[in-house]
């Protein structure tokens, strides 16, 4: 993908979780880039490129809309997949945008529409004019495109991902047993978002052990259930089988599973380990469930169908967070936009059961309470936590928490005062919400808001904490201020009435210029260091720094010009066994 693209892809991206909070934060501290709404960083951040190509979307000409030459439309497709499909959807129904299809568009008309594409909304949109992102005659392109159907990007069904699917090292040429020295429960595999890579670092050495390949963009990283492999999801929905057993980790199996993906997780049932994987897709809206150990294909589902609340057709439900249920042989499946939690049962993949559980709209994020029954996530557009009983296969409960909670995968912690508790940030405010977990010995703190801890912003992405530990680490990577985007907040469990301390952890890095964030605390496998990203510009340094747990003082700077854009870090014990 060619540069340019690149660079101005990252904008739609950014905007993608910016846009979320910019309208809801009030970035009153960050000089507004011509709206008041909408932050100089929105603009300046940089993201990760888009990986559906506009070029292959498929153009409807509506005859009531206004006239584009081939030219025009060429253009309007770029900027629209760059930067706008990520908040208004590939095909402009709305998710943390608003919807943007003909039978509303052609009643508003050009005028206004490039009025709101020139100066955004107070709701988060982006200023693309004012802002000198978009030329006025971008502005007029896109306001007139906006009034035709929307182009449809192809379909990736079983032909296309066969077609892409490589068994690099089939399951028989490889290690009987593992091949190299490395400490592999305290190995880190690094998300190199930008340069799509992941670096493998080795948590006892801090030394970088391989930097592989993988897709564009690279999303997370998810271990098989023995942990001998290494599942790795690309924005571009590539997903790599990496071998930890070979002398060098390195990938063994490939395959593409969509045009866009965020997610990917491996069956952790007793007697099914690390015999299934699946992916799920933004684009197209499906999940697809593969083989283990050599990514072939087997079942691919569309999550396309009718949203929870007004019941009405949704030709994009995005596929979200994905976890493992322990209690079944079923991977829960979140699907953002019909708001639906799919338990899809891999007993019998040519007769697949799927429990879909009503949750609410625009899931995203979430991960298990400490018991690993309840899985709590974010349905983050809708201010709620959804939490469901991996057990009964039931919906346990709907919590209101503060504005567009984001958990990553949340913390669980024992509170002094209410016990048992699973707590999330929020992009939207400046709150912690703790929440009562344990429905037996603390019956009267269940699945309610225990505590909404103030931390030191809004922007919040991830929280962690470890059960060795009695810190509670929350960063603000999206907040406008560099004081607090470029630091962390700790609090102590054992004493959370008293407030969280701030620790100044770019500035520990020493990395000079750039918009440096710090991003997602994660622990070792022993609990007694913290690792955290300094996420910085493509081309300017990054960086990991360690802090000791108990001291919180600095322990490790990771440097090296081949961690570029570092973000999720995700230690191979702690995926594995679920510890957070
Ligand atoms: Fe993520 C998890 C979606 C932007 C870093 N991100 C997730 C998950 C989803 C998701 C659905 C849960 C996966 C799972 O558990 O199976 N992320 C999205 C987006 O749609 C969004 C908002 C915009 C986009 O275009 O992708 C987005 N995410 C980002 C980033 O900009 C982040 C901060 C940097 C990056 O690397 O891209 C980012 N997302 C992460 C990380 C996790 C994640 C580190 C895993 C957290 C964990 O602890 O498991």
């Amino acid at each position: 993908m060619d540069s340019k693209y690149l660079r101005h892809a990252s904008a739609f991206a950014a905007a993608g979780v910016l846009s979320m909070m910019a309208g809801v934060i009030g970035w009153a501290d960050e000089k507004p880039s011509g709206h008041p709404a909408t932050p100089e960083s929105e603009m300046r951040y940089k993201g990760a490129p888009l990986a559906t190509e506009p070029e292959k979307a498929e153009e409807h000409v509506t005859p009531k809309a206004p006239p584009l030459t081939a030219a025009e439309f060429k253009r309007a497709k770029q900027i629209f997949f760059e930067r706008c499909a990520g908040c208004h959807g590939v095909l402009r129904k709305g998710a943390t945008g608003k919807p943007l299809t003909p039978d509303i568009t052609l009643k508003k008309g050009t005028d206004y529409l490039k009025v709101f594409i020139n100066y955004g909304s107070p709701a988060g949109m982006p200023n693309w004019g004012t802002s000198g992102e978009l030329t006025s005659q971008d502005v007029d392109i896109m306001a007139r495109f906006l009034q035709h159907e929307p182009p449809t990007p192809p379909e990736w069904g079983m032909t296309e991902m066969k077609a892409s699917w490589r068994v690099l090292i089939p399951p028989e040429q490889r290690p009987k047993k593992k091949m190299n020295k490395l400490n592999l429960d305290n190995l880190f595999s690094v998300t190199l978002r930008d340069a799509g890579q992941v670096a493998l670092i080795d948590g006892d050495s801090k030394k970088i052990v391989n930097v592989i390949d993988t897709g564009y963009a690279v999303h997370i990283s998810r271990l098989s259930s023995s942990a001998r492999y290494l599942y790795v999801v690309g924005r571009d929905a590539q997903v790599n089988l990496i071998d930890l057993w070979m002398e060098k980790p390195d990938n063994v199996a490939v395959i593409k599973t969509g045009l866009e993906a965020r997610s990917v997780e491996t069956s952790k049932y007793k007697g099914y380990e690390d015999k299934y994987a699946i992916a799920g897709t933004y684009w197209p809206p499906q999940y697809v469930i593969m083989k283990g150990d050599t990514l072939e294909p087997l079942k691919i589902v569309s999550t396309r169908g009718m949203t929870v609340d007004t019941q009405e057709y949704h030709p994009e439900p995005r596929v979200a967070a994905i976890v493992a249920s322990h209690e079944h042989p079923e991977f829960i499946v979140n699907v953002k936009e019909t708001g639906k939690i799919l338990m899809v049962n891999y007993e019998d993949v040519n007769n697949l059961k799927v429990t879909s559980i009503d949750a609410a709209r625009f899931l995203h994020d979430g991960g298990w309470d400490a018991t690993q029954r309840y899985f709590l996530t974010a349905a983050n557009k809708s201010n709620k936590i959804a939490v469901v009983d991996s057990k009964t296969d039931k919906l346990a409960a709907l919590i209101e928490v503060g504005k567009i909670p984001h958990p990553g995968r949340g913390a669980n912690f024992v509170d002094p005062k209410y016990g048992p508790v699973w707590a999330t940030g929020h992009l939207g405010d400046e709150h912690i919400a703790v929440i009562g977990t344990d429905p037996k010995g603390h019956k009267q703190n269940a699945w309610k808001v225990v505590r909404m801890l103030k931390g030191q912003g809004g922007g919040n992405l991830f929280i962690k904490t470890h059960p060795k530990s009695t810190n509670l680490w929350v960063d603000t990577a999206l907040n406008p201020d560099p004081k607090k985007s470029q630091s962390v907040a700790v609090f102590d469990i054992r004493n959370l009435d008293k407030g969280f301390t701030v620790l100044p952890i770019a500035e520990w890095a020493n990395l000079g210029e750039g918009p440096k964030r710090v991003v997602q605390p994660e622990y070792n496998k022993a609990g007694d260091e913290v690792w955290f990203s300094v996420w910085n510009g493509k081309t300017e340094q990054s960086a990991l720094v360690i802090v000791d747990d108990k001291t919180h003082k600095l322990k490790h700077v990771i440097k090296d010009k081949r961690l570029v854009t570092p973000t999720g870090k995700f230690n191979v014990y702690n995926t594995q066994h679920d510890v957070y």
